[in-house]
């Protein structure tokens, strides 16, 4: 009875292996060639068990949306090195895919980007929010070897390119983006010790967080889809900044041993901020509450108390400010929630003069802001 549980077991290894579950070795299985086929099972990250696309293959908001989107995230591993894929089609543009893992630092930023030696390098307008990623992958219609990018540690707007590294059978990237080829691909390995940050090849994280753009060629350029989706949409016209605040994130060492873990699906291990396919919608202020009414008096020691209804989850910051636009505080947050108070001080503590402030809503991610009047009397 064992020996035919064990007979199964083997049988469904096997099987297993066939449909690309993570083994020692994968590097006679996969070539870095821009053609994905062979990472095609058990690798396609946005689609759920019951094979469900969790990311639409025209989805652009781009004229042709299926000339200029992003369709796919592939991603397997061996104990070396990490395998990446983007399915894609880029009509005259670009594709790129980040990879976010020390949530310590990071792009902020894209329009910010410096190559090291100060010139300016991959500046696109994306800002990010809830992921800050450490390296990037891009490329360019027609170009068959993309670029792989790392931010400066600690950093935010730095970048270095790293070079591939055949020689030491490392770091290799391969793209097929050509013009109208709805079946191109960008293919990425990369030696888990370039992504540790060390030579041992030990993993100094548990997790990446992945998202993948196509954007317009030219700096200060955004673009029409991403994957997984974004919560506030994508943009129509590429000179508007875009805000990429949804990933996947794949669990690549469960057990903390330092090594990636062998024998799994790698679309097990993936969870979202937000599971896709997500209906955008732009972020909007529905309601402030102000509980005891806008006019307050400070020097009889009352405060402003007011809640935030918004449309969607988002943090916020609250400044104030008197009528000739003077920053005089930040309100204080309560309890974590869209909910503050504010004191009628500056930021010296002083009482403010009588008269009318302005509490400015700020969302943290940068998408809007939203102005109430409020009243300092006697
Ligand atoms: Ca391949
Ligand atoms: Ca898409
Ligand atoms: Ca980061
Ligand atoms: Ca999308």
């Amino acid at each position: 009875m064992i020996l035919k549980f064990n007979k199964i077991l083997l049988i469904i290894s096997l099987l297993s292996i066939g449909l690309s579950i993570t083994v020692e070795d994968l590097s006679n299985e996969i070539t870095i060639d821009g053609i994905s086929n062979e990472l095609d099972y058990y690798d396609r990250i946005l689609i759920d068990d019951d094979g469900n696309l969790l990311e639409s293959p025209q989805d652009s908001r781009w004229d042709n949306p299926e000339y200029n989107d992003v369709k796919q995230i592939k991603v397997t591993w061996d104990l070396a090195n990490l395998y990446l894929a983007v399915d894609a089609c880029s009509y005259g543009n670009n594709v790129l895919l980040f990879i976010d893992i020390y949530d310590s630092y990071g792009i902020e930023n894209m329009s910010q980007l410096n190559n090291l030696d100060d010139s300016a390098t991959w500046r696109r307008s994306f800002s990010f929010y809830n992921l800050n990623p450490d390296f990037f992958v891009g490329t360019w219609d027609t170009n068959e070897t993309p670029q792989f990018w790392k931010v400066e540690e600690g950093g935010t707007s730095r970048i270095e390119e790293i070079p591939e590294d055949i020689e030491n059978d490392g770091m290799k990237t391969s793209a097929t983006f050509d013009t109208n080829n709805l079946d191109g691909a960008m293919e990425i390995k990369i030696p888990f010790s370039v992504l540790s940050n060390n030579v041992n090849g030990l993993l100094n994280f548990n997790k990446i967080k992945l998202l993948a753009v196509i954007t317009g060629p030219d700096d200060y350029n955004s673009g029409p889809d991403c994957a997984p989706d974004n919560l506030g949409g994508m943009a129509y016209d590429p000179s508007q900044m875009v805000i990429l605040d949804n990933y996947v994130e794949i669990t690549i060492d469960a057990d903390n041993d330092s090594n990636p873990d062998i024998g799994i699906n790698p679309r097990d291990q993936a969870s979202y901020l937000e599971m896709p396919p997500i209906k955008p919608e732009a972020l909007t202020v529905q309601n402030v509450i102000f509980q005891n009414g806008k006019t307050f008096s400070p020097i009889l020691d009352g405060s402003i108390e007011f809640e935030l209804d918004t449309n969607r989850a988002s943090d916020f910051n609250v400044k104030v400010f008197d009528l000739n636009g003077k920053f005089i505080d930040s309100a204080d947050n309560l309890d974590g929630f869209l909910h503050w108070r504010w004191d009628g001080k500056d930021q010296s503590d002083n009482l403010v003069p009588f008269g009318i402030y302005i509490l400015c809503f700020i969302a943290d991610s940068g998408e809007i802001s939203h102005n109430e009047a409020i009243v300092v009397i006697k």
